[in-house]
C-alpha cells in the first residue's frame, strides 16, 4: 500500500486489496488457463512443495483432490466457489476455492484441531435453526443464537451488534466468558467499521482473523502480471487485516475474531462478532455451517422485523382512532389531546409532549410550557411550515435539563389561534451510560486511546452529542393523520358556530 493507515484516512483504506495473506494459510491464484500468476511468500513452507510464476501445478505434488478442484474452478464460467479437503505435507487441509475478476483462487488452511466431531457441529447448526425458528422476537432470537454460537465454537465473548439507521451500532446480545467486562448495550460510531468493510460483509459473510498478532505473507507478485492491479481479495478467506483494526482489537485484549453478517433486504443489518483472547481459528466446514446459520437468522429477522413494524403501525392507528374519537366527543379539544389515560405522547416513541391552542399549553410527561413557546415563536416567523422536525434543535432559553430534549417535531393544525402539536425526545447520550470500566484492562496502542472500547464509545457521544434518536416516516405519518383530522375538526366546529350565529 502506498500510504500508510491512520485514524484520519481509514475509509479510505482499500482493505481488498492488501496485497497479503493472514499466515495462518496459503494462496494460489491462476489465470484461466490453469498457469499460477501468483502465491502467498509462505506457500512451500506451509505446503512442503514449491510453485513457481508462469508454471502449471503438479498433480505428484499437489495430489489428485487439489487438481480436480482447480480444474472445477477452470471449467466454471466466471463465477464459482467450492472446496475439499485434502493430505498435504502430512497434514489434513481444506483447500477452498473461489473465481474473482477471471483469477481463480485456491486457498489451503491447515485443519485445526478441533474439540467436537463434523457431526457434532452439524447438530449444533440444526439446533441453532429450530431454536431461530421458534422465536417471537428478533431480541430473543439474538440472545439464544449468541448462546448458541459460543457454545458451539468456545469464543470467549461472542455479541449480536445491530446497525442503527445513522450506520452507528449497538450491542444487543451477548454471551461470554464470566471474567470478561460486558459491552452489552454499548454504543459505538459508524468509523469503528468503516464503509468499505461493511460493503465486504455483505458480499462476503464470514470474516475470521486468527492472531492479530501476526506477520502478514506477502502475495508475490503484488500485481496480476495480465493487468498491471493489485490482486482483489474481496472474497477471500485469509485476506490479511487492515492494521486500525488489528490494532483496535489488541487494546480490548482481544487476539482472535470472526464475525457473521447478518443482510436483511441486501443491507447489512448486524453482525455476530466473536472474540477470543488467544489465537483461535475454525475449520472451513464449520464456517460453513454457520453460514447457512446466519441465512436462516437474516432470513427470520427480516420476517419478525416486518411482522413487527405491521403491529407497531397498527397499534399506531389504533391508538389514533381511539383518540381522534376522544378529540370529536369532548368540548375541549386540547384538554382531550392531553388526557392522562390516552394522548399525543402515545402515539410514538417520545420522551414527553405537548399541545398548544389560543395561547394555552398542555404538557405531557414532563412540563414543557417554555420549550413550547420558544419552538412556536420560531416556526410562527415562516407562515407556511405546519410541520417541522429537528433532531438537533438548539435552545436558546430553558434550564440544563429541557436543554436535553434537542429532538423535537412539531405539527400546526390551527392557524388564526396557534394550534400546534409538539413531541420531543432527548438527546440521545444522556439515555445510554456506560457501565463497564474497561480502562483498568486496555493498554493504549500506537494510535492513541481513540481506538479502545472507552474510546470508540466516547468517539460515538461526540458523534450523537446535541443529537436525538431520528424520527421516522412512521412518526410523520401518524403526526400528519392527526394533523388532517384535528383541521377538518375545527373547520366543521367553526361552520357550526357560524351556523349557529346565522
Ligand atoms: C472491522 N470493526 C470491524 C469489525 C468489527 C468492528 C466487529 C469486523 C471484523 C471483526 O470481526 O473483527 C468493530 N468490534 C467492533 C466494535 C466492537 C467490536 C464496535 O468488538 C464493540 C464491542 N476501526 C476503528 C476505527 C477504524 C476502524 C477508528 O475503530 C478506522 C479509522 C477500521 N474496522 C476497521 C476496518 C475493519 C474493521 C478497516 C475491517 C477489517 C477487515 O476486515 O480487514
Amino acid at each position: 500500500m502506498s500510504e500508510a493507515v491512520t485514524l484520519a484516512n481509514c475509509e479510505d483504506e482499500p482493505i481488498h486489496l492488501p496485497g497479503a495473506i493472514q499466515p495462518h494459510g496459503a494462496m494460489l491464484a491462476f489465470n484461466q488457463d490453469g498457469t499460477v500468476v501468483a502465491y502467498s511468500e509462505n506457500f512451500s513452507q506451509l505446503l512442503g512443495f514449491e510453485v513457481f510464476e508462469n508454471v502449471k501445478l503438479r498433480a505428484v505434488e499437489a495430489g489428485s483432490t487439489v487438481m480436480e478442484l482447480l480444474s472445477e474452478g477452470l471449467a466454471a464460467n466466471g463465477v464459482w466457489a467450492n472446496s475439499a479437503e485434502t493430505q498435504l505435507n502430512g497434514q489434513t487441509f481444506d483447500v477452498v476455492g473461489h473465481i474473482h475478476d477471471n483469477v481463480v483462487y485456491l486457498e489451503f488452511e491447515p485443519r485445526p484441531p478441533v474439540s467436537a466431531s463434523f457431526s457434532t457441529f452439524a447438530q449444533y447448526a440444526q439446533r441453532i435453526i429450530t431454536q431461530v425458528q421458534m422465536c417471537n422476537d428478533v431480541d430473543t432470537l439474538l440472545a439464544s443464537v449468541t448462546e448458541e454460537i459460543r457454545r458451539m465454537t468456545g469464543y470467549d465473548r461472542v455479541m449480536a451488534y445491530r446497525f442503527r439507521p445513522d450506520q452507528s451500532g449497538e450491542v444487543v446480545a451477548e454471551a461470554r466468558r464470566e471474567d470478561l467486562i460486558s459491552y452489552l448495550g454499548q454504543r459505538y460510531p459508524a468509523s469503528d467499521i468503516p464503509a468499505q468493510a461493511r460493503r465486504l460483509y455483505i458480499q462476503n459473510p464470514i470474516r475470521l482473523i486468527a492472531d492479530v498478532a501476526y506477520t502478514s505473507a506477502a502475495i508475490f507478485p503484488a500485481r496480476n502480471p495480465a493487468n498491471g492491479s493489485p490482486f482483489d481479495l474481496s472474497f477471500s478467506t485469509l485476506r490479511s487485516v487492515s492494521p486500525i483494526h488489528c490494532e483496535y482489537l489488541s487494546n480490548m485484549g482481544v487476539q482472535a475474531s470472526m464475525s457473521v453478517s447478518l443482510v436483511v433486504k441486501g443491507k447489512l443489518w448486524g453482525l455476530f462478532a466473536c472474540h477470543h483472547m488467544s489465537p483461535k481459528t475454525l475449520p472451513h466446514p464449520v464456517r460453513m455451517s454457520f453460514q447457512v446459520c446466519s441465512h436462516v437468522c437474516s432470513a427470520m429477522v427480516e420476517r419478525l422485523e416486518a411482522t413487527r413494524m405491521n403491529d407497531i403501525q397498527h397499534k399506531a392507528e389504533r391508538r389514533l382512532a381511539e383518540l381522534v374519537r376522544q378529540v370529536r366527543e369532548a368540548d375541549d379539544m386540547l384538554a382531550a389531546l392531553a388526557k392522562p389515560e390516552l394522548n399525543i405522547a402515545e402515539l410514538m416513541p417520545c420522551d414527553g409532549a405537548a399541545a398548544v391552542l389560543g395561547g394555552r399549553i398542555l404538557s405531557m410527561h414532563g412540563d414543557f410550557g417554555e420549550i413550547a413557546l420558544e419552538l412556536i415563536a420560531e416556526l410562527q416567523k415562516n407562515e407556511n411550515q405546519d410541520m417541522y422536525y429537528s433532531e438537533k434543535w438548539q435552545h436558546h432559553a430553558g434550564d440544563v435539563a429541557s436543554q436535553r430534549y434537542c429532538g423535537v417535531l412539531a405539527v400546526r393544525f390551527h392557524r388564526d389561534e396557534g394550534g400546534w402539536m409538539l413531541w420531543f425526545r432527548m438527546e440521545e447520550v444522556h439515555k445510554v451510560q456506560w457501565a463497564g470500566k474497561p480502562e483498568k484492562i486496555v493498554a493504549q496502542g500506537p494510535s492513541g486511546a481513540r481506538l479502545t472500547p472507552r474510546g470508540s464509545f466516547e468517539a460515538w457521544e461526540e458523534v450523537v452529542r446535541g443529537r436525538s434518536a431520528p424520527w421516522t416516516e412512521q412518526d410523520f405519518s401518524v403526526a400528519e393523520k392527526l394533523r388532517l383530522e384535528l383541521l377538518e375538526l375545527c373547520l366543521n366546529r367553526a361552520a357550526e358556530i357560524d351556523r349557529m350565529r346565522q
